[in-house]
């Protein structure tokens, strides 16, 4: 049963990447050495009580001994392996680091930890628009990737267990994490910091892709969005009651009624329609989930951000998750 938690899609001992299997030996290396550690110390246990007669010794021999013992055993053995399995470990830190590579730049990709979802951005080059989305990370496979993460409000932490990590995000900080997936794959990732009630409820779909198909799909984010009906009854609808909260790119200024953010920033939902879960992985996408979602959202993930919608009739919800289900590329 213990040997269950080795397989899966969020396992540390199925590493995918280079910092993931280098942390994965020196997890092994940790753990062997204090295995020999622990042995060694039962034995000397053992012998002790094994040992029947006391030899005679002098108080001077007793100190002698005794100092030796203090010398060796407290101050020399720990001092040499501690020195020992730093040198061993040291490379694996210093693999994450973002240090300038010889033939181009690592892909710089943005994420922001919210209570409790996750934005991701794309920062566009020569004036392009950063291409933002959330609850899903895409990342181009092979190569090294520069993550630069912060946080919106408490501190999260960043992890993609099988590519390796992991990070704090830090309100009003930047931190810096090189992370590689040998293959394209999909990968689980969830929060490591405890952050509030539903901690446990923000998950991170993590994508890499062929490179090809990364810059498809960046590119396909990056055409401006097509007309937004502005007489259609779900966009006034998503004008009046979310779109304070929820960008969509391309949605008619207009239409905006600021009032009901309360401060409170919910994640961009221009690509909603091609994002394969709903609240940060609380449940997947399919036909009518939003609707869904927009009903029963305090219970699927009790204590979230959005405040509940019902105010707003079935109808009404059903019409914003249908044209939502349209929102993609
Ligand atoms: C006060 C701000 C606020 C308002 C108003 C609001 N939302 Fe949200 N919404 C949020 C927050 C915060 C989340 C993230 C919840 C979570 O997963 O923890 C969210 C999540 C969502 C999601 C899931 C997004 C994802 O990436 O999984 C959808 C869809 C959504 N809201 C649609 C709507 C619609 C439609 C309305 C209007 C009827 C609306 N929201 C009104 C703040 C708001
Ligand atoms: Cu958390």
């Amino acid at each position: 049963m213990l040997l269950a938690g080795c397989a899966g899609e969020m396992s540390i001992m199925d590493p995918a990447g280079p910092a993931a299997s280098h942390q994965f030996w020196v997890w092994w290396t940790m753990l062997f050495v204090s295995v020999v550690v622990a042995l060694a110390v039962i034995a000397l246990w053992l012998y002790t009580f094994r040992r029947r007669e006391q030899p005679q010794r002098t108080p001077r021999q007793e100190q002698r001994i005794m100092l030796r013992l203090v010398l060796g055993g407290g101050i020399l053995l720990p001092v040499v392996s501690i020195v020992a399995l730093l040198v061993f470990a040291a490379p694996t830190g210093r693999g994450m680091l973002p240090l300038p590579l010889p033939e181009r730049e690592a892909e710089r990709i943005e994420v922001v930890g919210h209570q409790w979802w996750w934005e991701v951005r794309y920062p566009g080059e020569n004036g392009e628009p950063d291409v933002v989305t959330a609850n899903r990370l895409m990342m181009p496979a092979g190569e090294p990737v520069d993550f630069r993460l912060t946080s919106a409000d408490v501190i999260h932490a960043f992890w993609i267990p099988r590519l390796g990590g992991k990070r704090d995000m830090v309100p009003g900080r930047y931190s810096t994490i090189r992370l590689e997936a040998d293959a394209p794959g999909v990968f689980g990732a969830q929060c490591a910091e405890f952050c509030g009630a539903q901690h446990t409820g923000m998950l991170l779909h993590v994508e890499a892709l062929e490179r090809n198909e990364f810059d498809a799909w960046l590119a396909d984010r990056r055409v401006p969005p097509g007309p937004i009906d502005d007489e259609d009854a779900a966009v006034r609808a998503f004008g009046e009651h979310c779109a304070a909260c929820h960008t969509v790119a391309g949605f008619p200024e207009a239409l905006i009624d600021d009032e009901a953010a309360h401060g409170i920033q919910g994640p961009d939902l221009t690509d909603i329609g091609s994002r394969p879960t709903l609240g940060a992985g609380v449940m997947p996408m399919e036909e009518d989930a939003i609707a869904y979602w927009l009903q029963h959202h305090q219970t699927l993930k009790p204590g979230n951000r959005m405040p509940p919608h019902n105010h707003l009739d079935a109808e009404t919800l059903q019409d914003i998750g249908a044209w939502l289900e349209t929102m993609e590329p």
